[in-house]
């Protein structure tokens, strides 16, 4: 990950409560680990074979973040 673009999404989920959602495999959770280090949310390599997600992420749940707000990181439905 390169990290281009993780400044604006830090800013524009700070001090509010957001939900990530969409399909397993997008990177939702390494997008998460990424704005905050440290939380240590489990990612999935994507199936080679559908060329998508494996549904690494099984439940929800919601994160403090150091600059203020919170954050729900959400199974992918498809
Ligand atoms: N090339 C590339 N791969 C990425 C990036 N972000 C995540 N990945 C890869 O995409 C795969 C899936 O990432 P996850 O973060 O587990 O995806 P997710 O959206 O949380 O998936 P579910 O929990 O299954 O809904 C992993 O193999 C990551 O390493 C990125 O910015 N670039
Ligand atoms: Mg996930």
């Amino acid at each position: 990950m390169r990290g281009v673009g993780i400044e604006p999404l830090k800013e524009a989920l700070r001090g509010r409560a957001s939900v990530i959602a969409g399909p397993s495999g997008v990177g939702k959770s390494s997008l998460l680990n990424a704005i905050q280090p440290g939380l240590g949310l489990r990612v999935g390599e994507v199936s080679k074979l559908t060329n998508k997600g494996m549904h690494t992420t099984s439940h929800l749940e919601m994160f403090p973040l150091d600059g203020g707000g919170s954050v729900v990181d959400t199974p992918g439905m498809w």
